[in-house]
């Protein structure tokens, strides 16, 4: 899995290299590339390609996909450690783009990624259908604003110090890391037009999500910060509203491993062609970074 993965940091780093190479070489460009590269295990991409392969698309023609998601998530970590949000030093084994360029940097260099993205999926040589680039633009806008990724961050900050039930910790996690997964799981389905598809990965999708931030909990509060790349044991700290902090450490640990099972039973009609994507998610549950 390991090698899978790192292949497709080099192909989707790659990408976006040549990408950014061709743009107009702004003052903007250097703080981009540092949120960017290196580091960024781009697990999302990965996803992407996991469909991509169940629904028979080529990869080449899933690069932009995966480029224009790891712009609208590294702009989503450069933000989130801003002093404003989660306030960290350190993200990806070196220091966090505010406190390498400034604030003020940080926070437009976050914001060209973001229009970045969408820069990516308009172009010509994204080759498909303008109808689907159309409907991607829409999904992923969803996914990235007040009903996905920022709407959970603002919960995020709001539910600190404060008792969460069960429910909202879910719906605030799913919406700050599910919906960016579950636009992964999508966008090759409706590249390949197979709509019938949609709910069903759809789901499957906001629940690797959620597993995907459950074991991130799980990473910072284990604490072992030279391996995560970050701080860790902050959220503790900060009383952060996790599942952690309301069942506890072991049996979050049994909430993973039946979430993991879940989402492999909803995989089990897809044969051998979901091989990786269930590699994937067994990667997701061990890994620790
Ligand atoms: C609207 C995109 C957008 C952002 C503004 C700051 C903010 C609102 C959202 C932050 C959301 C956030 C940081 C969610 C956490 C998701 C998560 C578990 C990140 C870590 O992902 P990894 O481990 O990171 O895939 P690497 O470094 O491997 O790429």
């Amino acid at each position: 899995m390991l090698k899978k993965l790192n292949k497709v940091v080099r192909e989707t780093n790659n990408f976006l290299s040549r990408y950014l190479y061709v743009q107009k070489q702004t003052d903007l460009i250097l703080p981009m590339k540092y949120g960017l590269f290196p580091g960024g295990k781009k697990i999302r991409s990965k996803i992407i390609l996991d469909v991509g392969k169940i629904f028979n698309i080529k990869k080449e023609i899933l690069m932009p996909l995966c480029g224009a998601v790891e712009c609208i998530h590294a702009y989503s970590l450069i933000h989130d450690d801003l002093p404003c949000m989660d306030d960290d030093d350190l993200r990806r084994g070196k220091l966090s783009t505010h406190k390498k360029f400034g604030e003020a940097t940080a926070v437009l260099a976050g914001n060209s990624l973001l229009t970045l993205a969408f820069e990516i999926l308009s172009k010509k040589n994204f080759n498909i259908k303008n109808k689907t680039k159309t409907e991607l633009m829409n999904l992923i806008s969803k996914c990235s604003g007040h009903e996905g990724i920022a709407g959970g961050q603002f919960s995020d900050l709001n539910f600190e110090r404060k008792k969460i039930p069960l429910s909202k910790i879910t719906e605030m996690q799913i919406k700050k890391t599910g919906k960016l997964f579950s636009f992964c799981c999508i966008a090759p389905i409706l590249i390949a037009q197979k709509y019938k598809f949609v709910k069903k990965f759809e789901i499957i999708g906001l629940e690797i999500g959620f597993l995907f931030q459950i074991v991130d909990d799980l990473i910072d509060f284990r604490g072992i910060s030279k391996n995560a790349g970050k701080k860790t044991k902050k959220d503790y700290k900060k009383g952060k509203a996790t599942l952690i902090s309301l069942l506890g450490y072991k049996n979050t640990i049994k909430y993973e491993e039946k979430l993991k099972k879940k989402i492999l039973y909803k995989l089990k009609n897809f044969g051998k062609k979901a091989d990786d994507l269930r590699e994937t998610i067994n990667f997701i549950v061990k890994r620790n970074k």
